[in-house]
Formats: structure tokens, C-alpha cells, sequence
């Protein structure tokens, strides 16, 4: 299919085809620009690329999505210079040729079936198949930790969003069948078995379809918040907060907004380690407390759910939900929760008629199960 959207924009066939995820994340929120631990999977939404080399220094692109002229641009367009989708497409490019990577000319065709401003990584999807798809055709021979924090550079410096590394690294280096343990740190990742067809649970995925607010500029502030306090604290960031001092850690800080966010970035980063704990002792049930206890934070230390969210949690626990929370940088987007699997109907109907109770709009859901980082197709 998207060889022949390439072919139909380009004449002739492409070189190849590669495809990267978009991403949930199960537990371990706003904890990666704090040099902490996180816990996503990949999807099997994703992007796909055809690709191939052309001569001279010029890429072309095409979307499924934004149908239209390629979009076309130098090898050395700067940040600025490309906006709207194609900055994603750009900003790789710009990534790789200003590290020094020894790119060419390019035709690319992207083809994306990630729910777009659901919070559900279309963005790091877009970000990582077009990385992916260089690194083959010049080859390079980046591996996926170097790719994501090529793909995290075009979002940071390129598009303007100061993210951290999560997503690029869930969309390169998931597994199938697994969650990505990963540190931010390192990017040291431990693949961690998550068959929950096996245990009897499901993974529900819950799209509030609330409009996203005030996303960037809040984002920046609380990411701005953690760097202030761990320079307060002395330390390099707050993931350097030593284990089992948060009471005294807290206490050193003279501001509240920096002793809840701290409070939420150093409790989140235990319940990370805490869940992998469990899933390795094979206790999934014990997972979803967690999981509230998380959202919880996120909603009354961080700050960063809406109505929607908090509403959708609460349904999925008053309908069975052995855990529920938000899940990515939240003002909107989606809620997971952990379920039994034969209440996946159930606690999605629940959660839409409170919604339409609320007045808001239906949500839309559906059971995820981890997939196959970014990957070369043919
Ligand atoms: C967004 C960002 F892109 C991630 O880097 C991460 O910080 C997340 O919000 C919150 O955990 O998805």
C-alpha cells in the first residue's frame, strides 16, 4: 500500500519499507526528562516508510495523511524551516546531517494509523521510521538507542517540544510480547515478559478525545520545575534523590509547587521499580493498584490530568478495573487499565456512559498488546 503511494509520487519503486510503533506507556510518567525509569510498550499502530535514495541533496515526502505535493527540502533546512508534519520528517534529517551523518537525497512515502493528539506517540512513530529508514538507505548503522536520541533531537531542537526520551526509545526498542524497561539514563532497557492473555487480564486503552490544553507550554513548565528543584537540591537531576529520604528531601525545599512535583517524580520512580517487581514475580493483579496510585499523583502533585481523565479512571475502577491512570504527558489523551479480560465490554461502557453524563464526547477504546519496535519490512 504505501509502496504504491510512493510510487504514485515518485515514479519507480522504493528501496525499502520500515515501519516504527506508537507507544502506551504502563507506568512511569514524566520521570524520563529526570534521568528516571520508565515502563512503555509499543503498539501495533504505527508508521510505515517507503523510502529510497535520489540524486542530489534534496528530501521529498509524501503523507497518506496530508495528501498534497511532496513536501521538499535541503539537507541542511534548519529548525524554522519546515513546519507542520513534515518538521517530524525534517527534523530527522536535520538530526542525522548536522551530526555529521553522511545522508544523500531522498524520497519518502509515510503512512501512520496512530490515533493523532491522543497522546499515543504518532509524533516518535513518524520520527523513528524515517530514522530507521536513513540509517538503512545511507547506512549508517545506527543502533535504536542512537536513532531515538536522533528522533528525541529533531523534537527537541527541530519541532520546538522539550520531550524526553521515552517515546523514541518505546518505538525503537520495544519487543513483542514485552514492556521496555527502561532507565533514561543509560537507555540500559530490559525486555519484561507482558502476556496477559496468559493471566487472564487485558490492557484497555481508553481515548478521552479531550482536546489537549495548553500542552507545550505546560509541558516546559513542569519540566522546568523538576531542573529548578534538583539544582536547589544539588543535585545533577532528581533521579539522584537517594532512596528513602523523600521526607528530608522535601523539607530542603522552600517552594510547594517544586516539593509536589519533586514528591510525584521521586514516588513514580519507586512504583516503576515496584511493577517490574511484580510482573517479574508473575503478580499482575498487584500491578494495578500502582497503576491508581499513579494517576493519583499525576492528578493532585503533577498536576497534569483534566476532568476526562479523572473522570475515565474513576468508571474503569468502579467497573472492575484492577488499576486505571493516564498514560503520556496528559491534558487530555488516554487512560489504560488493567482489567480482567473478560471485562474489557464492560468497563468501556461504563466509562462512555459516564462520560455521556458528564457531557463529554464518546470516548473510544481498545485493547492494546505489545508489539515489535521499528523494524525494516522489506
Ligand atoms: C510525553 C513526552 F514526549 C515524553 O518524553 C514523556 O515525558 C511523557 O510525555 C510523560 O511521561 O509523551
Amino acid at each position: 500500500m504505501i509502496a504504491e503511494d510512493f510510487t504514485a509520487a515518485f515514479g519507480g519503486a522504493p528501496d525499502g519499507v520500515w515501519a516504527a510503533p506508537g507507544r502506551v506507556n504502563v507506568i512511569g510518567e514524566h520521570t524520563d526528562y529526570n534521568d528516571g525509569f520508565v515502563l512503555p510498550m509499543a503498539l501495533p499502530q504505527g508508521v510505515t516508510a517507503a523510502a529510497a535514495r535520489r540524486p542530489g541533496s534534496d528530501v521529498r515526502v509524501v503523507s497518506r495523511q496530508e495528501p498534497g505535493d511532496p513536501v521538499t527540502f535541503g539537507l541542511d533546512a534548519g529548525p524554522g524551516t519546515v513546519t507542520g508534519w513534515a518538521a517530524y520528517v525534517a527534523g530527522v534529517v536535520w538530526s542525522l546531517h548536522s551530526a555529521g551523518f553522511d545522508l544523500g537525497g531522498a524520497d519518502l512515502a509515510v503512512d501512520g494509523d496512530v490515533p493523532a493528539g491522543a497522546g499515543l506517540s504518532s509524533s516518535a512513530a513518524l520520527e523513528c521510521a524515517v530514522a530507521a529508514a536513513l540509517s538503512d538507505l545511507f547506512g549508517l548503522r545506527l543502533g535504536p538507542n542512537a536513532l531515538a536520541r536522533a528522533a528525541q533531537r529533531a523534537e527537541n531542537d527541530f519541532v520546538g517540544m522539550p520531550c524526553g526520551i521515552m517515546d523514541q526509545m518505546a518505538s525503537m526498542a520495544s519487543r513483542e510480547g514485552h514492556l521496555l524497561f527502561l532507565d533514561t539514563r543509560s537507555l540500559t532497557t530490559e525486555h519484561v515478559p507482558f502476556d496477559l492473555a496468559a493471566s487472564g487480564h487485558a490492557l484497555l486503552v481508553i481515548d478521552t478525545r479531550a482536546p489537549h490544553r495548553l500542552v507545550d507550554g505546560e509541558y516546559a513548565d513542569r519540566r522546568q520545575t523538576c531542573e529548578k528543584a534538583a539544582a536547589a537540591l544539588g543535585l545533577a537531576a532528581l533521579r539522584d534523590v537517594p532512596a528513602g529520604t523523600l521526607p528530608e528531601t522535601l523539607s530542603a525545599l522552600d517552594d510547594e509547587t517544586q516539593r509536589r512535583r519533586v514528591r510525584h517524580v521521586v514516588t513514580e520512580n519507586e512504583r516503576v521499580l515496584d511493577v517490574v517487581r511484580r510482573l517479574r514475580a508473575g503478580d499482575v493483579t498487584g500491578v494495578g493498584p500502582l497503576l491508581t496510585a499513579s494517576h493519583a499523583s499525576l492528578r493532585d502533585d503533577y498536576a497534569v490530568t483534566v476532568p476526562e481523565l479523572d473522570t475515565a479512571v474513576e468508571a474503569a475502577l468502579a467497573a472492575g478495573a484492577f488499576g486505571a491512570r493516564m498514560t503520556g504527558g496528559g491534558f487530555g489523551g488516554c487512560v489504560i487499565a488493567l482489567v480482567p479480560a473478560e471485562r474489557t465490554d464492560p468497563v468501556l461502557a461504563a466509562v462512555r456512559r459516564e462520560f455521556a453524563a458528564h457531557g463529554f464526547a464518546e470516548p473510544t477504546g481498545f485493547v492494546a498488546t505489545p508489539s515489535p519496535g521499528a523494524r525494516r519490512l522489506r
